[in-house]
């Protein structure tokens, strides 16, 4: 089997989305996702300058030698873009493979080692009461567990809190939005919430939360410990990772689970986090992070260290890498849970799929390949705008982290 070429496809059916089609001489072709929010045409043109010139030609079959082609092969290396483009020729290749072999992808990575994948939904509200609210909606659609955020008193918007509560999606037309942050008003808040919530839902739902990068590492030590008595599932991103010892002094003062990884692009980003068990569970997702066959990698490291996963799996990546996360998650030993963010139905729409919802669980579907596919005529209706995330800045203008 040969590959003969590869289209990338960029449409905006509720988001902008970047696919890559790889067509073979069997007539079989595999999707892959290279999506990254706020920076779509960059990966775009990674691919289609760069790599699909070097991708013609080649076997599918041989994913770990097309892998390493562009990785090693390319002296400027790792990154988001970098990462992402490899990420969508590998997630392409495994949905050829599967489907030349009529068979899932997970029966390509060890079979299923679980009956179904534990998913956590997104609640969010302006307030406490307003979250309180919607955790309920989402332990009553049977979610086993639910990530929690809401909006802080004296700071007009914060991470996490949709306009739109069940669709959350950050990037906005335009130029970057401005959000203001406090810290302290933040870390006062927090634990209020969650003693409310467990008062409300009490100890059998699974609570988690993301600081989402806005903490220094003692911040995130006092929240830490402030949020033990609610047992959360994992309290995410709490300290910004270009500095991963950062995360021995959140270690040493708290123990709320910690989840860190949806910005990593390579097993180099975690290494530290992961071999000195300073995290619980790692969020690197296939599509960012060079695809199903680099993750299987960081998912072996990380089973020695007691590190579970726990793929990220945000609005912003498509249903093609949530589908290439299910194959994934069904099958590794030391599986977490799996980030399940809705796409609106007009993504769902471009994108039919195999996998679905039931009871708090996902599942990828038995078809051959990934089980996903892309309206190619439907998607020309959604043309790309350039979409951006919101920037952030302290309350007396100090550009901040988002
Ligand atoms: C978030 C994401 O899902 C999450 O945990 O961190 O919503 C993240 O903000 C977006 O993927 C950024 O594009
Ligand atoms: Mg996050």
């Amino acid at each position: 089997m040969k590959i003969t070429d590869a289209k990338v496809l960029i449409s905006s059916p509720g988001r902008n989305f970047v696919t890559l089609k790889v067509y073979t001489d069997d007539g079989i072709y595999g999707l892959g996702d290279a999506t990254l929010n706020g920076r779509e045409l960059a990966v775009a043109a990674y691919l289609s300058e760069h790599l699909v010139p070097c991708l013609i030609g080649r076997d599918p079959f041989q994913s770990e030698d097309i892998w390493q082609y562009f990785y090693r092969g390319a002296y400027w290396r790792r990154g988001p873009v970098t990462m992402a483009a490899i990420g969508a020729i590998d997630i392409a290749l495994w949905d050829i493979k599967g489907k030349a072999l009529n068979t899932p992808v997970y029966n390509l990575l060890g079979g299923k080692s679980r009956t179904g994948v534990m998913v956590y939904g997104h609640a969010n509200g302006r307030d406490i009461e307003e979250t309180i609210d919607e955790v309920g909606k989402y332990a009553a659609m049977g979610y086993r567990a639910i990530r929690a955020q809401s909006g802080i008193p004296g700071i007009p918007s914060t991470y996490g809190v949709a306009k739109d509560k069940l669709y959350y999606e950050p990037a906005e037309k335009g130029l970057p939005p401005e959000n203001l942050w406090s810290t302290e008003k933040y870390l006062l808040y927090v634990p209020k919430l969650f003693e409310s919530l467990r008062l409300k839902f009490g100890d059998d739902v699974h609570l988690l939360h993301d600081a989402h990068h806005r903490l220094t590492p003692i911040e995130a030590a006092r929240l830490g410990k402030s949020l033990e008595p609610y047992h959360l599932f994992w309290l995410e991103d709490a300290v910004t990772a270009e500095l991963q010892e950062g995360f021995r002094i959140v270690r040493q003062h708290t123990t709320t689970p910690l989840a860190l990884g949806e910005v990593f692009n390579t097993i180099w980003d975690a290494k530290t986090v992961i071999t000195e068990q300073l995290i619980d569970y790692i969020r690197m997702a296939t599509v960012h992070s060079g695809g199903i066959t680099h993750l299987k990698k960081v998912a072996s490291l990380a089973e020695i260290y007691h590190v579970l996963t726990g793929c990220h799996g945000a609005t912003d990546l498509s249903p093609v890498s949530l589908a290439a996360a299910l194959h994934f998650d069904i099958s590794v030993n030391n599986f977490g849970i799996q980030e399940y963010m809705l796409h609106t139905k007009q993504t769902d729409e471009v994108f039919p799929h195999t996998y679905s919802f039931s009871d708090g669980y996902l599942h990828p579907g038995d078809g051959p390949g990934l089980g996903v596919d892309y309206d190619e005529k439907l998607a020309s209706k959604f043309p790309y705008e350039r979409a951006y995330l919101p920037v952030n800045r302290k309350l007396d203008g100090t550009m901040y982290n988002w």
